[in-house]
């Protein structure tokens, strides 16, 4: 049988991916969950029908929300996600020498346990293995609440601002988050598609800019998401991602990044114009 299965971007428009096999299909509390294999993109997980990850392009996604913060800010011990339960933000953060301990609050533990049992390239270092890592299975919100003045860097690695993601665009969660931080704290947040969310990116970069100081857009290609030209939010209080970029200690990581680079970390701050009129 010959099995596509589509996620709509816009009443007109999708992308279809050949589909050869479903791995798990079922619903939490919280959202549906769906892990199915493609041949052209690998296993891909799906949230109420729309793409998360495919383990083929997700290296573009969990390099760029977790590397340019952490090469940002000089000393990134105390490192936090919100979201990101399929794990790849934490492993990609927990390859840096600095930090001490990447803590995971994920609402949704049956996305923790799926991905840990079919997702082992993402999932890997959120398995309760990992010495670096803790897991709170807990709403973000209530979590932060409770931990002011406790991180260096937060990633909000969140669904599309419907279902239960909602409230992590809103100027409340973004004041909770600023208290989360240090002095000397960053955030970044996915920011959703430039080319189709132009409303949403407004609404959520005025919310960011009431809050903290420096907010910055940078943009990834990421073939799987709406358009494929996808955004993150950095928002900071002290720390500009350009000016304090230590470019020599981006360059002699010692661990490979396969779409991050010192480069790329400058070039990706640089907007197409209509982009910049988003925010
Ligand atoms: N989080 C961002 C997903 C947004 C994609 N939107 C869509 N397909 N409509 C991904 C989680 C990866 N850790």
């Amino acid at each position: 049988m010959d099995m596509w299965y589509t996620e709509k971007h816009s009443k007109n428009v999708g992308i279809t991916l050949r589909v050869t096999r479903t791995l798990f299909s079922g619903k939490s509390e919280f959202q549906q969950l769906d892990i199915v294999d493609t041949p052209e993109y690998g296993r891909m997980m799906l949230l109420d029908g729309l793409v998360m990850c495919t383990e083929r392009d997700e290296f573009v996604y969990h390099d760029m929300i977790a590397h340019p913060a952490l090469f940002v800010h000089p000393a990134p011990k105390q490192v936090l996600v919100i979201g990101g339960g399929d794990g790849g933000s934490i492993r990609e953060i927990v390859r840096h020498p600095e930090v001490e301990l990447a803590t995971l609050c994920e609402i949704d533990g049956l996305v923790v346990r799926k991905s840990v049992e079919h997702l082992p390239t993402l999932a890997g270092a959120i398995d309760g293995s990992h010495p670096k890592v803790k897991l709170h299975i807990d709403d973000g919100l209530a979590y932060i609440r409770e931990h002011q003045n406790a991180f260096d860097v937060i990633l909000v690695d969140s669904t599309d601002p419907i279902g239960p993601a909602v409230g992590l665009f809103e100027e409340d969660f973004y004041r909770l988050v600023f208290g989360a931080l240090k002095e000397d704290g960053i955030m970044v947040a996915q920011s959703e598609s430039p080319f189709y969310h132009a409303q949403i990116q407004r609404d959520m970069f005025r919310n960011l800019r009431a809050v903290f100081p420096i907010v910055e857009m940078y943009q990834a290609f990421i073939p799987t998401y709406p358009s494929g030209l996808w955004s993150f939010a950095f928002a900071s209080k002290k720390y500009h991602p350009v000016r304090d970029f230590d470019r020599e200690r981006a360059a002699k990581r010692d661990f490979h990044t396969k779409y991050y680079n010192e480069d790329l970390h400058l070039g990706a701050f640089m907007l197409p114009t209509f982009a910049r009129e988003n925010i």
